[in-house]
């Protein structure tokens, strides 16, 4: 499968491994088709794992500071610090029980002291085409094909995590559902490939709406999207959310079917929970019910 809008990107690897010997001859064999970083230690091995991103570790067991199991450990239960990274042992530990070990901590392969070459390559390069796997399968699962924004799943998981967030840092917590208004009658005018042009328009225009790190924005559904902001009250939910609809407007796509407007309009209800009252199975209605509000009021508006 082609992954769309994905330039084909160089995949990182750290070589954890003190002997130079080894280390000149792993570089040797993976440089050229690898961005490739050494660490020497397992102090600098957690730095670097910590400070950039990788997709392979190929992880020596014995090193001065401290040995490769550890570092897999800690590596596999600290993922949102480390990142997804796959990891192979390359060790001349060679038992069993070893192998076993370094599978079981989570190490995705286990090659064995003195290293070859050619199967070096080879397992590196089936790890990688294994995580390139996963991230397109990842990708297809919390992103929405048509816009190429998160999908409702992915709202799901964030809105319930941010929700968490909130109360545990005591912030206030905005969430604004918005919805195209006349939207059956531009397919019907103007086809459905101009419809689907249109919900693109519209992804960008939030995307470019909402810029903050912990701004998220999704496509709910058919023609309806939801943002969440974090930290913030309803007044500046409601104040951006209208500068939004305004770029929007501005956009001037053209709907002569539409009632109220010659061009594309949105509608949307916000609802901002505050750390003290409010549950979450509540919060989602309520944005419901001010997005019902915003519809009966006369669309191409904001109610909060
Ligand atoms: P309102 O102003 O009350 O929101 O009216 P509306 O016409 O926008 O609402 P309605 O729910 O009647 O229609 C939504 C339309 O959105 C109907 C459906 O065909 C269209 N739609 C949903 N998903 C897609 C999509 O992926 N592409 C296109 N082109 N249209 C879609
Ligand atoms: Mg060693
Ligand atoms: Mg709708
Ligand atoms: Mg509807
Ligand atoms: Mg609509």
């Amino acid at each position: 499968m082609k992954e769309k809008n994905q330039l084909p990107r160089q995949y990182r690897i750290l070589l954890v491994e003190d002997e130079p010997a080894n280390i000149q001859m792993i570089a040797g064999c993976l440089s050229t088709d690898y961005i490739l970083a050494i660490a020497k230690t397992r102090k600098k091995a957690l730095e670097l794992l910590s400070t950039s991103s990788f997709d392979l570790m190929l992880l020596d067991i014995q090193l001065p500071d401290g040995n490769g199991f550890e570092i897999c450990q800690q590596v596999v239960a600290n993922r949102e610090k480390y990142g997804n990274i796959s990891i192979i042992f390359m060790t001349s530990l060679d038992s069993p029980d070893d192998e076993a070990r370094g599978l079981s901590l989570g190490g995705s392969d286990y090659i064995h002291k003195p290293v070859n070459a050619v199967v070096l390559r080879a397992r590196v390069k089936l790890q990688i085409q294994l995580f390139r796997k996963n991230e397109l399968l990842e990708h297809l699962t919390c992103f929405d094909g048509l816009t190429e924004i998160p999908n409702r799943r992915a709202f799901d998981d964030q809105l319930e995590k941010e929700w968490h967030r909130a109360r545990r840092e005591r912030k206030a917590l905005s969430l604004a559902i918005l919805d195209i208004d006349y939207f059956k009658q531009y397919n019907d005018l103007y086809g459905h490939p101009a419809g689907d042009q249109c919900l693109r328009i519209m992804a960008a225009n939030l995307t470019t709406s909402f810029v903050r790190n912990s701004d998220f924005i999704a496509r709910y559904g058919g023609e309806e999207f939801a943002v969440i902001l974090y930290d913030t009250d309803l007044e500046t939910a409601i104040q951006l959310m209208e500068k939004s609809l305004a770029a929007f407007i501005g956009k001037n796509i053209e709907h002569q079917g539409s009632v109220i407007n010659a061009c594309v309009t949105f509608s949307a209800g916000i609802c901002t929970a505050t750390p003290e009252a409010d549950t979450f199975n509540n919060f989602l209605n309520t944005a419901d019910k001010e997005l019902y509000q915003a519809k009966a009021q006369g669309r191409a508006r904001i109610c909060g």
